[in-house]
């Protein structure tokens, strides 16, 4: 499924994150930045060392007390085919009265101001949070596809968002959203 916001695509497709050869992919990573399971543990084990020793120098130097939900940096892609991994954090669900569709916003749109501060032009997502972090998929996807279509309306530069979703159901989600939000 495609929509045209201006002079951006969005796209939902399902798939694996780390097979994208957009100029980033960005990764549902933790405060930590050392890597994890799910999404941030393929990235990682595909794309090589490399991407974890510039997370390393990214803690040193920049967030000696680990990289705060909602914030967004960049590591080289290593051996993956996208150029950059842009590292983000989204909300862990708490009932949703804790702040999180603020919070998972955020994650979408520092991700998407880093890449235009880099002129990186294409950017794939993945649905940050709906894993272990356990966000309800519904409505982390209005927030996701609200919060990046918002985005592109107001941010010229970004050629294409692409949604890359790792099950057909979780396609399907999306999938509605957009057609809902689209209406
Ligand atoms: N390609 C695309 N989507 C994927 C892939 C993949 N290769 N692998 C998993 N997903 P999660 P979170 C989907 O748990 O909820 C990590 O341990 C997955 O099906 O990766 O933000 C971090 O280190 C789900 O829909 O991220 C953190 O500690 C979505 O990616 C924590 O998990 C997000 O699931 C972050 O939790």
């Amino acid at each position: 499924m495609e929509a045209k916001i201006g002079t951006t695509r969005v796209i939902l497709i399902s798939g694996d994150i780390t097979e994208q050869e957009t100029d980033a992919i960005v990764n549902a990573a933790n405060p930590g930045l050392m890597g994890g399971g799910g999404v941030d543990g393929a990235i990682h084990s595909k794309g090589g060392p490399d991407i974890l020793k510039e997370c390393r120098i990214i803690r040193q130097t920049l967030w000696p007390d680990g990289l705060p939900t909602g914030e967004a940096v960049a590591t080289t892609g290593g051996r993956l085919k996208a150029k950059k991994v842009i590292h983000t954090v989204g909300p862990i669900w708490s009932g949703g009265n804790k702040g999180e569709p603020d919070l998972l916003a955020q994650a979408y749109r520092s991700s998407l101001t880093l890449a235009l501060r880099m002129g990186l032009r294409t950017i794939s997502f993945p649905s940050i949070s709906t894993g272990a972090y356990a966000y309800p998929i519904e409505k982390a996807s209005r927030v996701a596809i609200k919060t990046v279509i918002g985005f592109t309306e107001r941010n010229a530069g970004i050629e294409e968002v692409r949604f890359v979703l790792h099950s057909y159901n979780d396609l399907q989600v999306y999938e509605k959203a957009l057609a809902e939000y689209m209406i």
